[in-house]
C-alpha cells in the first residue's frame, strides 16, 4: 500500500468560510442596490438565505426575478436589470468594507499565517468576483495579502458556478498539485459538491446561513476553525497539524 500524498494546499472559498461576508456584507449590499435604484425589493436574513441555494450573485438576482410578478416580464429585460442591480452591489459591497463592517471569522487569519512558515500552499475557489476579494482581501489579510496565495481562482476565471467543480480544478492546475494532495475548506452544501466532484477533501466550517445544512461527504465540519478538531489529533484548535492529520484520513 503507498503512503497518503503529504498536504500540499489549502483551497480557501471565501463567503462564508473566511468571513461572513453573506450576512455582512452581500445581503445588506443587495438591499443599498435596490434602493439605490428605486427598485421595491429587500431581502430579509431568511429571504437571502434561502436565495443562497443559487451560487453567484448575478445568478441569484435572476432566479429571484424570474419569480416576482412586479420584475419586467422579458428575459433580456432581467438580464439587463439584474447586471446593473449586481455592478451597483459589488459597489456597496466594497464600500462596506473599506468602512471595516467585515472581520475574518475566527482561526482563519492563524491558520493563513501559519501556512507561511510551513510551506503549505494557499489558494482561493470562489464563485465571487476579483473586484471583491480585492476590496475584502487587504481588511482581512493586511496590504501584502497576494503574496500569501499561490493562486486565487474567481468567477471571471470559472464561469460554471459550485456546485460545478470547475474553480477547484482550476485552482489545482494553478497550483500544479493533484487532488489528493489539497484539503478544501467550505461553508456551504454546493462548494462541498464542488469540491468533492474535483476529488479534494473538504472541512466545513458552518456559517450563519449553512449551520443547519446537511454536510455528508465532508471530511469534517466544525463551527469554526478555533473549534476543538472533532476527529484524532492532539491539536486544541483547527491548525496545520490537525489539517495534516484530517489529511491522511481522507487522501
Ligand atoms: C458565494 C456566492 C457569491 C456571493 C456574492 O458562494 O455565491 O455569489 O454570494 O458574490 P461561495 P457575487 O462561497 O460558495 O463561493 O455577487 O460576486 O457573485
Ligand atoms: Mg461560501
Amino acid at each position: 500500500m503507498s503512503a497518503a500524498p503529504a498536504l500540499r494546499a489549502l483551497i480557501f472559498d471565501v463567503d462564508g468560510t473566511l468571513a461572513e461576508t453573506e450576512r455582512d456584507g452581500h445581503r445588506v449590499a443587495f438591499n443599498r442596490a435596490f434602493a439605490a435604484l428605486g427598485l421595491p425589493w429587500q431581502w430579509d436574513d431568511a429571504t437571502y438565505g434561502a436565495l443562497l441555494r443559487v451560487a453567484g450573485g448575478y445568478e441569484r438576482l435572476l432566479s429571484f426575478l424570474a419569480g416576482q410578478s412586479d420584475a419586467p416580464p422579458i428575459a433580456a429585460e432581467r438580464e439587463a436589470l439584474a447586471r446593473a442591480i449586481h455592478q451597483r452591489k459589488n459597489a456597496e459591497f466594497s464600500a462596506l468594507v473599506a468602512q471595516g463592517g467585515i472581520a475574518s471569522r475566527p482561526g482563519v487569519r492563524r491558520l493563513i499565517d501559519a501556512c507561511a512558515g510551513q510551506g503549505v500552499l494557499l489558494a482561493v475557489a470562489t464563485t465571487t468576483g476579483r473586484a471583491n476579494l480585492d476590496a475584502l482581501f487587504p481588511h482581512l489579510f493586511g496590504a501584502d495579502w497576494s503574496q500569501r496565495f499561490a493562486a486565487l481562482v474567481c468567477a471571471e476565471d470559472a464561469p460554471r458556478k459550485k456546485p460545478d467543480p470547475q474553480v477547484y480544478r482550476i485552482a489545482l492546475a494553478r497550483l500544479g498539485i493533484a487532488a489528493p494532495a489539497a484539503i478544501a475548506i467550505e461553508d456551504s452544501p454546493a462548494g462541498l459538491a464542488a469540491a468533492r466532484a474535483a476529488g479534494i477533501a473538504c472541512l466545513i466550517t458552518r456559517s450563519v446561513y449553512f449551520a443547519d445544512a446537511d454536510f455528508s461527504g465532508a471530511a469534517a465540519v466544525v463551527d469554526d476553525l478555533d473549534a476543538a478538531p472533532n476527529w484524532l489529533c492532539a491539536s486544541p484548535r483547527v491548525d496545520l497539524d490537525a489539517l495534516r492529520a484530517l489529511h491522511a484520513l481522507h487522501a
